[in-house]
């Protein structure tokens, strides 16, 4: 079993989108991030960086000492090793899915989430403001130029590389992004948000938190 220690954000929604994917048993261990308790120093042992996700495999592929795992980016490629699941064997269509996800936690991630913080920041830094909401624009067009040749952000395949970037991508109207400008963007958004996993994720998080940020609903295409 592995305890999945979670808040109802988008780096814990990618591990909840994982272990549903593939049917991987989990137990959920509530991390709630508007009480501070990502500052409890039972978590901090399991989490040094004071953020979710973080994981605990009771039963791990070698030895029986549990193994525990922080980073969003890094417990996506422990659970594809474990799982054989999400992410190819392949050593070029491995690094391609793989690129996709160093891209989501080093980039979409931070820049899209510092756009939100100083958004709602009661200190209106402007510059800031621009700086993160052009870079989250360029990033979004990063993905649309890869998801106009590709199906997937890894390639042909759904892989952890999706799962990285859903939850990232899919607020869109947070970020005040214009999907008009990112059509192969809210093609994959529409197509990834529809998997019965991606469904179950958000579920999940509304039991957890009714504050939860739900995807948005899949536009109507206006025909003719
Ligand atoms: N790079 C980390 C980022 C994790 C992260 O930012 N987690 C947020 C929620 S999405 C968090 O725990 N925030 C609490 C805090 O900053 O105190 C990952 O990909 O796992």
């Amino acid at each position: 079993m592995i305890d999945l220690h979670y808040w109802t954000t988008p780096n814990g929604h990618k591990i909840v989108m994982y272990l549903e994917e593939t049917g991987t048993p989990y137990k959920i261990v509530p991390v709630d991030l508007t009480k501070g308790e990502q500052q409890q120093p039972d978590f901090l042992r399991i989490a040094p960086n004071n953020k979710i996700p973080a994981i605990v495999d009771h039963e791990p592929k070698s030895g029986t000492t549990p193994v525990s795992v922080f980073e969003s980016g890094a417990i996506l490629l422990y659970l594809a090793e474990k799982t054989g699941k999400l992410l190819s064997p392949d050593l070029q269509a491995r690094f391609d899915a793989l690129q996709w996800v160093f891209w989501q936690v080093g980039g979409l991630g931070p820049m899209a989430g510092q756009l939100v913080n100083y958004k709602r920041s009661e200190f209106k830094n402007e510059h800031a403001i621009e700086r993160f909401s052009n870079e989250t624009g360029r990033l979004y067009s990063v993905m649309n130029r890869r998801l106009e040749k590709t199906e997937y952000l890894g390639g042909a395949e759904f892989s952890i590389a999706d799962i990285a970037a859903y939850p990232w991508a899919a607020p869109y109207n947070l970020f005040e992004m214009d999907p008009d400008q990112f059509p192969h963007v809210e093609r994959w958004l529409d197509a990834v948000g529809q998997r019965p996993a991606t469904l179950k994720a958000y579920t999940v998080a509304k039991q957890y938190n009714s504050n939860a940020v739900q995807p948005p609903a899949p536009r109507k295409k206006v025909s003719g």
